[in-house]
Formats: structure tokens, C-alpha cells, sequence
């Protein structure tokens, strides 16, 4: 492997086994390079992988890298991100496992803004098993599981982390790599939970949100004028019924991080913390 010093772009044959021309490798790419262009070393980095086409980035990444059961990465993320706080840690899912299985997960670490970035690949099914309908299919999609089309409403990621009170909620797209990795950048400089939707085009089992539908409907919110801080107008744009899909940054505040609010981490992280268990404590208050 080479990497382009102008760039930081890495030159290689080695490469994951997703479709040519699937929306994942816009992710894979637009992370090694914000790692890169941010100076943050592979032993600073931790990126936990769900199952998936998604996580099948998970050997390809120069961090360390995890892979959790399916839905489940955010819990594992966050026992990393309390373990050893001083590491970035990034979640990567794909739509299925964040808000089907994992959807619990998601809504608990928003009320407790652990700090790390989530980013989920959005391909509007579940991929890895042959296109099965997700939570974010939209309504009337025929998939090899709803044959005569999905009967639900799609859910709305961007809308339910703004009424969470996420502290950071952005939307990507795979044909944008400047604009997403801008995105990413901003998450792993944000203090908090932050959560990155992404479009990811699905190029053998979604044949409805291509890269060319997604090209007619992308809008961006800096060039709209919007203010992440305005939570209300971030709600407003994120719900909006036109057929625009406005991308970019919704929403950014400031809250205390769990990493905050836990006195056990003020000493440092926890790994370098001695290991002490003081078992009688284990007894306190019983004869
Ligand atoms: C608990 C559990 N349920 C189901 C599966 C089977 N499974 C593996 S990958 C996958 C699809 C993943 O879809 P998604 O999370 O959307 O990721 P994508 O493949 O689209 O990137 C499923 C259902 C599993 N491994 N574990
Ligand atoms: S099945 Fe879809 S998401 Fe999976 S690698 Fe192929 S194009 Fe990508």
C-alpha cells in the first residue's frame, strides 16, 4: 500500500469485498482519510463494527477494530469509550442493526451522550442477508421479504435523534466524500454522542434509492441557510414532507458527556486507574 502525501489517500489493491460501486466504500475511504488528514494514530482509534455489509469494513481500517453482535455495537462502543476514554471511539452500522435490533441502544446513548461518533450506513435494507426490508424502507417497497411492499411507514433517524436531544445529528451521503467527510470530522472534534446518518446506496439489492435518485433529491443545509444550533428549524428540516433530503449538520448542542458525569474517570482513564477491588465492601451493611 501507498499513501499520497498531497491526499493522504491510500493507493492499494487489498480492498473489502463489498459490490462494485457500493455506497460502502465512500465510508471506508472518507474515514481512513479523516483519520489520516487528523493525526489520529491507529492505537488512538477504536472502531467497532456491526454486522453487515457495513461491518465488513471491520479488517480494513487501521485502528482497532471490533465487531459486535448485530445491533449491539453501541453498548460494546461505550464500554470501550469508558474503559479508555482518551481513545476515539466510532461505531459503524449498518440501517438494520440501528434501528431494528439496536434501536433501544441508540435512544439510551443519547440520553447518555457517551463520547464517541455513530455512524450508520443507511441502504434502506438489510443487505447482508439478500435485501430484506429494514426500518428505514420506504413504503410500497417490494423487497425479497415484503413481495408486495413494505406496508409500514419508514422511520425518520434524523427526526427521532433532534426529539432525543442528541447532541450532535448530521446526515452524509456516499456520492458526497468532501461534504461527508466534513461530517465525520466535526463528529470526532464534537464532545458527545454523535450521530451520522448516511446514505448508502445499495447497488445490488436496492434498485429504488440509487445514486441517481439520491443525486435529484440532495440539498445542503449550509447552502439553505440553516443554523444547527435551532433546534426547532432542525426538527422543521428534518420532517419536512417535500421530496428535498437535505444533508449536513441538523443539530449540535452542548451537553455533559457520560464520560462527564462519572467521578470514577476524573483520576484518568480507567485502564490506567490501579486494578483494586476492595471486597469487603462487598459486606457493607450485612451482619
Ligand atoms: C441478532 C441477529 N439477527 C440477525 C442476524 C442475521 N444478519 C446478519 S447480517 C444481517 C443484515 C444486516 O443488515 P444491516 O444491519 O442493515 O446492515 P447491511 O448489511 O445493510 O450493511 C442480518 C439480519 C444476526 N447476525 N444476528
Ligand atoms: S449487497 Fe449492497 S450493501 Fe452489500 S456490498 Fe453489495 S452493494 Fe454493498
Amino acid at each position: 500500500m501507498t499513501i499520497d502525501p498531497s491526499t493522504h489517500r491510500a493507493e492499494t489493491s487489498n480492498v473489502p469485498t463489498w459490490c462494485p460501486g457500493c455506497g460502502n466504500f465512500a465510508l471506508w475511504s472518507a474515514l481512513n482519510h479523516v483519520l489520516a488528514v487528523t493525526n489520529i494514530a491507529p492505537h488512538q482509534a477504536a472502531v467497532v463494527f456491526d454486522i453487515g455489509c457495513s461491518g465488513n469494513g471491520a479488517n480494513w481500517v487501521k485502528a482497532y477494530c471490533f465487531h459486535g453482535l448485530h445491533g449491539r455495537a453501541v453498548p460494546l462502543a461505550t464500554g470501550i469509550a469508558l474503559a479508555n476514554h482518551r481513545l476515539k471511539t466510532i461505531v459503524i452500522s449498518g440501517d438494520g442493526a440501528a434501528y431494528g435490533e439496536g434501536l433501544g441502544h441508540f435512544l439510551h446513548a443519547i440520553r447518555s451522550n457517551p463520547d464517541l461518533t455513530y455512524i450508520v450506513e443507511n441502504n434502506q435494507l438489510y443487505a447482508l442477508t439478500k435485501g430484506q426490508a429494514s426500518p428505514t424502507s420506504a413504503e410500497g417497497f417490494k423487497t425479497v421479504s415484503t413481495p408486495t411492499g413494505v406496508t409500514d411507514e419508514p422511520l425518520n433517524p434524523i427526526a427521532l435523534a433532534i426529539s432525543a436531544d442528541c447532541s450532535y445529528v448530521a446526515r452524509g451521503f456516499a456520492g458526497d466524500l468532501p461534504h461527508l467527510e466534513g461530517l465525520i470530522q466535526g463528529a470526532l472534534a464534537h464532545r458527545g454522542f454523535a450521530f451520522i446518518d448516511v446514505f448508502q446506496p445499495c447497488v445490488t439489492f436496492n434498485r429504488l434509492n440509487t445514486f441517481a435518485w439520491f443525486y435529484e433529491r440532495i440539498r445542503k443545509l449550509d447552502e439553505l441557510g440553516h443554523d444547527p444550533s435551532d433546534r426547532p428549524s432542525a426538527w422543521q428540516r428534518a420532517v419536512s414532507a417535500n421530496d428535498d433530503l437535505p444533508i449536513g449538520l441538523f443539530y449540535r448542542a452542548e451537553r455533559p458527556t457520560l464520560q462527564d458525569r462519572l467521578p470514577v474517570l476524573r483520576p484518568g482513564p480507567l485502564v490506567d486507574q490501579p486494578l483494586t477491588v476492595d471486597l469487603s465492601r462487598l459486606y457493607e451493611g450485612l451482619s
